[in-house]
């Protein structure tokens, strides 16, 4: 190589006092032949015609060198490049675009046999910044690590059937026309390609014998106006993805992750992936791999949900009909190592089971339940199970108060005075809170039902789930004489209806009766003897629902919340309902418009066109 020594006079930047210090300027072109230094000292570097490093040759490159294009050229490596940069001696490769008009240089060129190894480099204003030959042999390898590559036309290019070596680390590409289109054994690791108006990366399988694969780790590519990552392959896939990309964020681009090819097999395996607000988030025209089995990517427009709370999707990301993503992550991955992210899921609820009047005076209320499914499973962290009390029905606690708080594990609880002794009714709602204080009431409530009835006839109904269904435990703190009730139809007999059998009956007196049951569905006639309050323990349901039969139905109204008749039967074909009316003997009945009420506790008369269920909210 000629090289021209020159001393510049540079202005020096600290001090407005005399001239600055000489600077050495060094002129290249030409052959590189045998082993050359570019040093600090001799920077800038003036590259005034091609630079070719001949084969076998070396040329190293000191930290803290400049190199500027003085025009269109290049640095042509058929034997070594070695430029090693630091942290704070950064080498430049740029055109010396001191004043316009800009140009590009043509960059670095790999060839042949060349080997470059480029680390704390900033490569700018080429063509192609890096360029590694068409059909370059496996031997040669292009090494950059520690480098900004900005303002080229393409910063990494290798061309067609080249089987080289191509590693990119730390490497931020950024700010030009496209960032890397490669070819052969290509591992980018940690590296940024961001900002490029065309793409982030194209990565290419010419043809079988090309030995071509792709690392794709750990890397960010966000923000390119083309595709942010297309794979792109001429030959079936083999037996295993030639391609991996792994832990990679890949945002805002026009295209997130493409795979493309002219036929099948698995080219790609795409797993631990953040896949954030892409146009189009994945594209893959042949069935490649999105999830290893126990793992998959996440993206930011999956609209699954996670039931059991273990950061996993319960459905699959769609792509296509045959590509898909069976294990998206519910939240982004934070980094590669790190599992997927449980959610804390508010606990199960329990779920009650009965309420009963107990104590030598039944003067008391026990309640059971099931455990919450995170009390000992599930999640296990329920922190209590907290048991509110209100003297009124209302589904979502308004105006409850809490009555006790009880450990894990628990699953009875006895409200002593609460029954008998108690005139009014009460209602308990259970809620079951976790250890991060997310609560889950059960939808179905406990309670204590008490009415004061006179003596006399009443039409009745329980308006709750009565645990125990005997009649004679359901009527047992009322001095009664007799209890009636009808069924329709009745399934052992065939008498017509309206039949004395088609009433049940119990004579409190008697020991023989065939009223048995009583529930919340039944309406029933209870002549009271001594006035007396009805105390019932139960479940309030959300919904019960009544089976309706052809003709005429004696029923309940298991429900805290009076409706007209219009209301409470919308949807049901009826034609006569009828109620109870103290003041109306010998039968106290009168028949309801659509405009009257039905109250709670009430029994109905209700005739139907045909049999229908009957669904009534608590
Ligand atoms: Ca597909
Ligand atoms: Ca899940
Ligand atoms: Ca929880």
């Amino acid at each position: 190589m000629i090289v021209f020594p020159l001393l510049l006079l540079a202005a020096f930047a600290g001090t407005r006092f005399g001239p600055g210090p000489a600077a050495a300027s060094t002129t290249v072109c030409g052959h590189v032949i045998g082993a050359e230094t570019w040093t600090a000292a001799g920077s800038p570097y003036l590259v005034a015609c091609d630079v070719i490093v001949d084969p076998g040759s070396v040329l190293t490159i000191q930290a803290g060198v400049t190199v500027l294009a003085l025009g269109q050229y290049e640095i042509l490596v058929h034997g070594y490049l070695f430029a090693t940069g630091s942290s704070n001696g950064t080498i430049l490769f740029a055109a010396n675009n001191t004043g316009p008009p800009p140009f590009v240089w043509r960059g670095i060129r790999v060839a042949s046999n060349g080997i470059a190894d480029l680390s704390n480099v900033s490569v700018r204003d080429a063509q192609n910044g890096m360029t590694v030959d068409g059909y370059a042999s496996q031997r040669t390898s292009l090494s950059v690590r520690d480098a900004d590559l900005t303002a080229n036309g393409q910063a990494v290019q290798v061309h067609v059937g080249a089987a080289a070596s191509i590693v990119l680390e730390r490497v931020n590409a950024y700010g030009n026309g496209n960032a890397v289109n490669a070819t052969g054994r290509v591992a980018i690791i940690d590296s940024r390609l961001f900002g490029n108006s065309g793409w982030g990366l194209l990565f290419r399988i010419d043809t079988p014998s090309s030995f071509a694969s792709l690392t794709l780790r750990d890397s960010e590519i966000s923000d390119n106006g083309g595709w942010g990552a297309l794979l792109y392959s001429i030959p079936p896939g083999g037996p295993a993805p030639a391609a991996t990309v792994e832990c990679n964020e890949v945002a805002r681009n026009a295209l997130g992750i493409g795979v493309e090819a002219p036929s099948g097999g698995v080219l790609a395996s795409v797993v631990r992936n953040n896949i954030v607000n892409n146009a189009v988030q994945a594209t893959d025209v042949v069935t490649n791999l999105w999830d290893d089995g126990a793992f998959g990517n996440f993206w930011s427009d999956y609209t699954g949900t996670d039931g059991d709370g273990d950061g996993i999707g319960d459905t699959p990301y769609v792509i296509d009909t045959d590509s898909r993503d069976n294990r998206p992550f519910m939240a982004p991955l934070l980094n590669c190592v790190q599992g997927p992210t449980p959610v804390d899921l508010p606990p199960g609820a329990a779920t009650p089971s009965r309420a009963d009047l107990t104590g030598s005076t039944l003067g008391d209320v026990t309640l059971s339940w099931g455990l919450s499914a995170d009390d000992g499973g599930g999640e296990d962290d329920v922190a209590a199970y907290d048991l509110f009390l209100g003297p009124s029905y209302s589904a979502a606690g308004v105006g409850y108060a809490l009555l006790a708080s009880l450990p894990p594990g628990t699953t009875t609880y006895e409200d002593v005075g609460g029954g008998v002794l108690d005139p009014g009714s009460r209602f308990y709602r259970l809620v079951v809170r976790d250890a991060a204080g997310q609560a889950t009431a059960s939808a179905t409530q406990f309670a204590k039902y008490s009415r004061s009835l006179a003596a006399g006839w009443h039409l009745l109904s329980i308006p709750i789930a009565p645990s125990d269904t005997d009649a004679r435990s359901v009527l047992q703190t009322v001095d009664y004489v007799v209890a009636r009730t009808f069924v329709n139809p009745r399934d052992d007999d065939d008498d017509e209806e309206g039949d004395d059998d088609d009433w049940e009956e119990d004579c409190r007196d008697k020991p023989w009766r065939s009223l048995r049951r009583i529930d919340e569905t039944k309406g029933f006639w209870l002549r009271v003897r001594t006035a007396s309050d009805l105390v019932v323990a139960g479940l309030v349901r959300v919904s019960t629902t009544i089976r309706l039969e052809e003709g005429w139905n004696l029923v309940g109204y298991p429900s805290f919340l009076e409706r007209t008749v219009a209301d409470a039967l919308a949807g049901v074909s009826y034609r006569t309902v009828e109620g109870f009316d103290p003041a109306n003997p010998p039968y106290y009945l009168r028949r309801l418009g659509p405009s009257d009420l039905m109250e709670p506790g009430g029994g109905f008369w209700i005739r139907v066109r045909r049999s229908a269920d009957w669904t009534i909210q608590s």
